[in-house]
Formats: C-alpha cells, structure tokens, sequence
C-alpha cells in the first residue's frame, strides 16, 4: 500500500515537473535566432544531418587540427565535437602549406553508417575523404583521390548505390568560355580506393555567360531531380549562390533562370552582412528546408572575423529554391527553424590546463612535426622553438583560440625564467606571418609590437624582470586592442594606449583563413632550451550571443 502510494504520488509529481519543465522550455526558447551561427573564422560550411542530429564542417587552411565538426539539435545553436584530421601524422604534408593554403572546402555527407568528409589539401597532396563511424572520431586516415587536382569536391550517393565525385575545373582548357570562368564536372567514384571511374562530364561553367569562379558544388536528388548548387563570383564582395537542375546525375543541367538565388552582391560596400555564398542544404525532420553559407560582417568597414557560417531558410516555388523568401538576404535576426530549442552548456573562459590533453578550442599553426608542448600538473608547458610567427611555412610554438568576436578579452598567466634577451613568451593575436600582434615577456622587458602588411612596428616597450606575469588584451568595438600586464590579475597596468586593430582584418590581411587571440614562445632564430608555462588561458567573448 504505501509502496503503491509512494509509486503514484512520484509518478504525478514527474509529470509535473516534465510539463514545468517544457513550459520552462516552452518560455525560454526564443522566436529568433541570430547570425552567424558559427562566429570567426567558420567558412564554407557544409552540413549533414542523421537521425535529429545536425553535424556541420568548416575549411581551416594552414591550421591544425584541420575541419573543424560542429554539431547541432536546432540548427542554431552549434557545438565544436571534434576534428576530421587531428592525428599529425595522416596529414604531414600541412606542416609546410603556405598561409591560405591547405585545407579548402569540405563536404560532410553520412552513408549508411558512416560519416564522410572530403575535401582539398592544396598544395600538399590534393583531394582525400575520412570517414568515421562517429563524428566524434576517430577519423580515419585520408583515403586519396586519384585523378583531380581541383577544389572544393563534394560526394553524392544515387539511388542505385552509384557514387558520384564533383571536382572544379575546365576539363578542356581550350573551351574556357570566357575570363575568370572555372566549371563543375562529375565522375562515378570508387570510394574503397579513392579511385575515378569511367569519364569526367563537365557540368556547367556557371549559371550565365560571365559567370566567375564557379566551384563549391554540392549535388541532391529531390523529388527525382537531381539539383546543382554552386558558389559563384569568387569568395569576396561578389560571392554568390546559383542553382541546376537535371533529370540525370551527369546532366544536361539546365540554370535556373533567376540565377544567382542568393548573393549580397548588389548592396553595395555599406551591407552588414556581406560576401554571402557557398551554401550546402539540409531538410529537417519537421519538413523545412535551411541552408548554410559563408558570409562575412562588416564593423564601420572593418571585416575583422572573416569568413563565418550563417543559416537561412530555403522554400519551394515551381521546383525551385528560394532563399529566405521575401526578402532573399542573409538577415542577422531571422526565424529559428522549428525545432526543439537545445542549447549547450556555457562553457568556462577560462582553461586552467589540469587535464591531460589540450581543449578542441586550441589550434596549433600548421601541423606540429614534434611534440613541443605539455600538459602537466596544471600548466601548459610551451618549449621555446628558434620558429617565429613571421616565418614562413613552420609550425612556430603557437597555441591559438579562434577570435568568435569582435570584442573580447583574453588573458594568461605565463611564466619564464631567466629569459635571454632573444627569449620571449605571452600572447598573439593572429591572422598570417604578415599581420599579427605579439605581447610577450622578453629578455628583461615586456614588449608589444606588430606585424601589418610584413612590416614591423613596436608600440611599446617596458622593463620587467619578474619571472612571470598576467598579460591581458581587451579587443573593443571601436577595432582598438588595449593591452595591459603585471604580477597578478589585480595588479595591472596599461602598455602603448588604444592599437589599431585592423592588421588582422579581411581589409588588410585578406585571406581565406581567419583570426586568433593565443599563446606564443618563442627564441628568434636561436637555439634555447627553455620552456614556456602558462598557468591558465582565458578568452572571454563580449559579443552578444543569442537572439532575445
Ligand atoms: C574554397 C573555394 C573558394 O575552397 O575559396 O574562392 C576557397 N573560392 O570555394 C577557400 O575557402
């Protein structure tokens, strides 16, 4: 009787806290959700979905570990999972790539059980899948493709168990039909070995005569046609999204005639949002269409994240695919897809470094040939390495957070002793050899200075003797960094006033990678045998989140 009791009065009292609990939902999930859904350096996003789960993956050129995989549950709110390649050795070639090369667009599909992700190593090998039976990993090793040298490849599976590779090119350099134009071919894939079968179809050069740079395809089979999304007008100002359609995979694909279906390139220089294209789409399980693209933002005219991820609805009309209808723009506050709210846990700015492996946050510039740092008793120990970041083609002792805003505040603690005046430790802000800001604990002295455009300047300078200290830069809205340092937390002070922050702007820097704030130690062409530790890295983003 009183276990019948006890039964009943804790089933009623979980039935209520379950509907206090989806009201609390109901209350709290906002209408609106806001663009980016992938801040800073997140570009040519391409999306795939198994089960209610969403899983999307970026370009990350020089930087390593390479493609970064997000997941989602609402299309909005996405957490960073893992990484296609993070073992150093399957992909040794991008310990060399220039800046900018390297990793160009992925697809990210899922098979019958399996996750694939292809994409393009430039200049270090070319084309090659992994795949993984969870995106959480491991991935595999790259599986090559044989027989293209083009960007930006994309996977597709037919009905009858045919599967397709899409490469960017002209297949027949001789019938370039116009200036700047690039194509779209397609060749059956054997995708055991990586290997080309049959012939190579050109598809398209683009939607109309005149059209630039088309690459980016992803194919679809809706309804029984099979629908060419391409990205057109090249990855600046002019970029945009065009669409195909044919009744065989290999074409004739006919353009839609209100071609390109989505681009800001009209809005002029003043456009908030600017640089849209390069999209992939995915259907939810509710029946809505979304898709993703790259695009960028400009601050006063300062493009200071690069190219990032954004999200747009996509409906119907006639068989083809209008983006975002009425408007036909990429909007910063838009309509959430309708799906269950599902945020992920805050997480913490601050990395105290007491686990035994590095936060997926943390990006290393270029592959690391050696292991030159550790993680041990709470510190994350940093040898010092004669590699700067002004060198080419190196993996300098660089431990880097991506900047997902334009206003933040990072910080650390490090410390070095004994430092001989080539011996330096603290903090970078990053974008290529060329353009960075350094803040470091050097011989007997703080130093700030910068690289813009490869050329040198130092801002300041200030004796420091202590073995350690707290460096902090604060990145405001006004595209200013304020840098300050001392002892400890409480005790700081300011060093070489408002900096110009532009140096790692799309403006000034223009690449297709994208900006970090990090660690850095280094002994300038010399040999040393020290070691850097930072006791703790924080990177706080002042940039508002989430829609109201
Ligand atoms: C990407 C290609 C592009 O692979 O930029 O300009 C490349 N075009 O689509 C790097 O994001």
């Amino acid at each position: 009787m009183m276990k019948k009791k006890l039964l009943k009065w804790l089933s009623t009292s979980l039935a209520s806290i379950a509907l206090i609990s989806t009201s609390v939902q109901a209350q709290t999930a906002p209408e609106t959700f806001k663009n980016p859904i992938i801040a800073g350096f997140a570009p040519d996003p391409t999306i795939t979905k198994v089960g209610n789960d969403y899983y999307l993956a970026n370009s990350s050129f020089e930087f390593f570990p390479a493609v970064p995989i997000y997941h989602s549950k609402d299309l909005v709110n996405w957490q960073l999972i893992s990484y296609a390649v993070s073992e150093p050795s399957y992909l040794p070639e991008l310990a060399q790539v220039d800046p900018n090369r390297g990793i160009y667009a992925p697809t990210l599909r899922y098979h019958d059980g399996l996750f694939y992700m292809i994409t393009t190593c430039v200049r270090c090998g070319d084309n090659f899948y992994v795949t993984a039976k969870d995106p959480k990993g491991p991935w595999s090793k790259p599986i090559w493709v044989e027989g293209d040298r083009g960007i930006d490849p994309d996977l597709f599976w037919d009905d009858d168990g045919k599967v397709y590779y899409s490469g960017t090119g002209i297949l027949d350099k001789s019938k370039a039909p116009w200036k700047n134009a690039n194509g779209i071919w397609i060749q059956e894939i054997d995708l055991k070995t990586g290997k080309l079968l049959g012939k190579k179809t050109q598809l398209t050069f683009g939607h109309a005569a005149q059209a630039h740079y088309t690459e980016g395809p992803h194919i679809y089979k809706i309804n029984g046609e099979y629908f060419l999304i391409v990205a057109e007008g090249g990855t600046g100002s002019s970029h945009a999204v065009s669409v195909f359609k044919s009744e065989n995979v290999k074409g004739p694909y006919e353009p839609f005639q209100n071609n390109p279906v989505m681009t800001h390139r009209n809005m002029g220089r003043k456009a908030f949002i600017h640089t849209t294209g390069h999209a992939d789409l995915i259907q939810t399980q509710n029946g809505e269409w979304w898709s993703v693209m790259l695009a960028k933002r400009n601050f006063n005219g300062k493009t200071m994240l690069a190219r990032e991820s954004y999200l747009t609805k996509v409906e119907w009309e006639n068989g083809w695919p209008v983006f975002n209808a009425p408007v036909n723009r990429i909007l910063e506050i838009d309509k959430r897809p309708n799906l269950p709210w599902s945020p992920f846990p805050a997480k913490p700015h601050r990395y105290n470094f007491d686990a035994n492996k590095l936060d997926l946050e943390f990006n290393f510039l270029r592959n690391p040939t050696r292991n030159w740092y550790k993680l041990s008793k709470g510190k994350l120990a940093v040898e010092l390495q004669p590699e700067t970041g002004h060198m080419n083609k190196v993996n300098p002792s660089m431990v880097l957070h991506r900047t997902r805003d334009l206003q933040y505040v990072a910080s650390t603690h490090v410390s070095l002793q004994n430092r001989k005046q080539n011996e330096a430790a603290g903090l970078v802000v990053y974008r290529n050899k060329d353009n960075w800001y350094q803040f470091v604990l050097k011989g007997d002295h703080v130093e700030l200075s910068y690289y813009r455009k490869g050329k040198l300047s130092e801002v300041a300078r200030q004796a420091y003797s202590a073995d350690s200290a707290v460096l902090k830069i604060v990145a405001s809205e006004d595209i200013k960094l304020y840098f300050s340092y001392g002892e400890s937390e409480d005790k700081l002070q300011s060093i070489g006033g408002a900096v110009n922050a532009d140096a790692t702007s799309d403006n000034i820097a223009l690449g297709f990678n994208g900006p970090y704030v990090g660690m850095y130690a280094t002994s300038h062409n010399k040999p040393s045998n020290k070691t850097a530790y930072f006791d703790w890295f924080e990177y706080k983003g002042l940039d508002e989140k989430n829609a109201k």
